[in-house]
């Protein structure tokens, strides 16, 4: 870390460089405080330029802190340093200024920046609130409403867009440390504006509040930060500077200890590490320069939608001429829908759709780096398709199947060059959910694995490595998630008490109305699957809906009764009297809320301990990725293996030999009992 001061004549520039994102340490603070000193008493200084090397401007608070101590200088009162100085700074931003990064640019009088900056104060999204003023200061620098937008969602604003709403000064075209040293010159001979903590924040309307609180409560949820980030703004509007400052701090340090804080941040820390995964360091990834599709279905035409998005040239291939057409217009069906939800203009959709080719000929996937596989799931079928690419490809390209549950090394069987062979797991739809199973064979190759993960990269999605086995980690967990919602069904719980249980615990939605939303067809297919393979899949219910037709809302009716054309679940008679017929053996007891999510999410994290145990998953972190971007475990718990960890592993034993002794949940595992002794899950060995 350094932080240098040179002179360009009368203009300072101080620049920070503290890889990887230059992050506010408390080394950094320090120097920036002694730059301050140093500065305000120099004569020949008329302007500070505050610049940052490397990749971007500063992209906040050091994360890496927050469970320390905090050490003098703090941050608000380094910015109100920064403020209060004699001569004007101008922060020239580059890349992100981020959390604490902009409260130091809000300190600044001025700022400028590149087209491809962007500012933001992503606190929420860690389950605290701004700590060092910007909920004081944005409000008086661009008014309450947009400031409220900011500080509640945590987006960023991209340089141009902050221009226009007063938030920099100037965008700065070519080099910027010169830009911002020829602005900080003509900003030092002109009359300074006010420094922030002297503005007032523009009145709004009183009803502005109200209105904002309910728009961001529903938005929120179960998260506190963006309802306290709220409050923190409006006593910005209502009371002085300094009082603003103390009950933004006091709100800050509150919630920086919270349970939400620790559960987000680790997640922010997982999904930093989980594109680099450190088996991986050091292994070049394949060159991915063009991408082709096999099967133009739901699945198919998502991940073209997904490769297009990142604005790779795709082939897509599908059985026959029809499919051909039907998988172009399931395409179409997508980016139309983009440019309603106004994703992206018409002409980007256009332009998206143009670089598809729909053809049935394999000749054309000659020279394609990478080719994602997405037919019925279908062994044979699948095997037929392998076989063709195998001799259609260059022996390079990495090909990939994107089977939910059939064994990989099965579909790689036999094909030339299997090294090249991964399986690449995506979640429907394909080009919105963020999760990216990576399945290697025995025969994978680690460049192969790492095109995987190059692959996620360019797509933005979250990928995590697994292992071979039935539904690999999500679908497996999953199985038991329904498989444990029946079997309260059968203890005297209805479909409606689990589904509020599972949506108060935060999930969107409960497994009953998640299956009707899904259809209840695909899973019946699997379980015939593991019955001809001699499973005992468990399932008794949904077995006798399925032979009713009741797929979901697809076929008017499964779990829930559904008026034509209504997607709101009414409970069903019908249903009733077969869960009735189905539970006359089994023992009926009252369910709350709490032992029905226990029921549920504690044989879930038993399943994820053997799923780690067999090193299906590497890190217990990953499982949380999974089920917070693969099965919308709410983010704001941390994920499943977090949420058991937070609630005290030596609990969940407990809990779930409870369970295991009235017969409603298996026994806990070998790996869970040994995680509970240290409180945390270890790995096999
Ligand atoms: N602190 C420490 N490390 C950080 C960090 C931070 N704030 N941000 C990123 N890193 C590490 C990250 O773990 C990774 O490490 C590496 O940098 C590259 O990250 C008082 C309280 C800036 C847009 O939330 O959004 O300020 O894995 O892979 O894609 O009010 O990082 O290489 O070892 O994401 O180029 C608010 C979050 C803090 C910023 C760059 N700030 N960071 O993206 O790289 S709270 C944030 C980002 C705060 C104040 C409050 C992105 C990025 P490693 P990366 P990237
Ligand atoms: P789908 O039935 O919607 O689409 C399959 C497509 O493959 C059809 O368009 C069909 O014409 C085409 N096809 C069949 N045989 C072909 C061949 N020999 N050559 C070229 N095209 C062929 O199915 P889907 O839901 O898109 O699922 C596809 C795969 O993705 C399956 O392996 C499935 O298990 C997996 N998957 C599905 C989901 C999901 O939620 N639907 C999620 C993850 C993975």
């Amino acid at each position: 870390m350094t932080v240098t001061i040179e002179r360009n004549s009368d203009i300072a520039v101080i620049a920070i460089d503290n890889p990887p994102v230059n992050a506010l340490s408390h080394a950094v603070r320090q120097d920036l405080w002694n730059a301050a000193e140093t500065l305000d008493t120099d004569p020949s200084v008329r302007a500070v330029v505050l610049i940052c090397e490397g990749r971007t401007f500063i992209a906040g608070a050091d994360v890496n802190e927050f469970g320390k101590p905090p050490m003098p200088p703090h941050l608000p009162d380094l910015v109100a340093r920064i403020e209060t100085a004699t001569k004007p700074w101008i922060a020239a931003i580059h890349g992100s200024a981020l959390g604490g990064g902009l409260e130091v640019a809000l300190g600044c009088r001025f700022r400028v920046a590149v087209p491809s900056a962007s500012v933001g104060l992503p606190e929420v999204l860690l389950g605290i609130v701004p700590g060092a003023g910007g909920s004081v200061r944005l409000p008086r620098l661009i008014g309450p409403a947009l400031a409220t937008e900011m500080v509640t969602t945590g987006t960023s604003v991209a340089a141009p867009k902050a221009r226009s709403q007063g938030l920099i000064d100037a965008v700065v075209e070519g080099d910027l440390e010169k830009g911002a040293i020829d602005f900080a010159r003509a900003a030092a001979d002109q009359s300074l504006p006010l420094p922030l903590r002297q503005r007032s924040v523009p009145v709004v309307d009183p009803s502005f509040w109200e209105t904002t609180s309910k728009a961001v409560a529903s938005r929120a949820k179960r998260e506190d930060a963006p309802l306290r980030a709220l409050a923190c703004v409006r006593k910005a509007a209502e009371a002085d500077f300094d009082t603003a400052m103390a009950f933004e701090r006091q709100t800050f340090l509150e919630l920086r200890g919270s349970p939400q804080a620790a559960a987000l941040r680790h997640v922010f820390f997982a999904e930093r590490s989980a594109p680099r995964p450190p088996e991986l360091a050091g292994i070049e990834p394949r060159p991915i320069r063009s991408a082709a599709v096999i099967g133009g279905g739901t699945m198919g035409a998502g991940i073209a939608a997904a490769l297009r998005d990142a604005g790779l040239p795709v082939t897509l291939v599908e059985r026959d001429e029809v499919a051909v057409e039907r998988g172009l217009s399931n395409l179409r069906s997508i980016f139309e829908s983009s440019v309603k939800r106004g994703r992206i203009t018409f002409e980007t959709a256009a332009e998206r759709l143009s670089g598809i080719i729909g053809t049935t000929d394999y000749g054309l996937l000659a020279r394609t780096d990478i080719v994602i596989e997405a037919v019925f799931e279908d062994l044979d079928v699948k095997r037929e398709v392998f076989g063709k690419l195998s001799t259609a490809c260059h022996c390079d390209a990495v090909l990939a199947t994107n089977t939910s549950y059939l064994d990989p090394e099965q579909i790689a069987a036999g094909i030339k060059h299997p090294e090249r062979f991964v399986g690449l797991h995506f979640f429907s739809p394909a080009h919105v959910m963020k999760l990216l199973e990576i399945v290697p064979t025995a025969q994978t190759t680690p460049a192969t694995l790492a095109t995987g993960f190059a692959l996620a990269r360019m797509l933005k999605k979250i990928p995590v490595r697994a292992g071979i086995c039935n539904g690999f980690i999500g679908n497996r967990i999953l199985k038991v998630t329904r498989a444990q919602a029946e079997r309260l069904l059968l203890s005297g719980a209805t479909p409606q008490a689990v589904d509020t249980a599972m949506r108060a615990f935060g999930l969107p939605m409960g497994p009953f109305e998640a299956q009707d939303l899904g259809g209840l067809d695909i899973a019946a297919f699997q379980r015939r699957a593991a019955r001809a393979r001699g499973e005992t899949p468990f399932a008794p219910i949904a077995d006798r809906l399925c032979t009713l037709e009741r797929f979901g809302q697809k076929s008017g009716g499964g779990w829930y009764d559904y008026a034509k054309g209504e997607r709101t679940p009414q409970p069903s008679e019908i249903v009733a009297s077969i869960i009735a017929e189905e539970a006359r053996e089994t023992s009926q007891q009252e369910w709350d809320e709490a032992r029905i999510i226990d029921c549920i999410a504690l044989p879930m994290v038993n399943e994820a301990a053997k799923i780690l145990h067999e090193k299906v998953a590497l890190r217990a972190g990953d499982i949380d990725l999974v089920e917070i971007h693969g099965y919308g475990f709410p983010r704001w718990r941390g994920g499943l293996m977090h949420y058991a960890e937070e609630r005290g592993l030596a609990g969940v034993v407990a809990a779930l030999e409870t369970l295991a002794a009235e017969d409603l949940a298996e026994p806990p595992s070998d790996l869970l009992r040994r995680s509970a002794e240290g409180g945390r899950f270890v790995s096999r060995d």
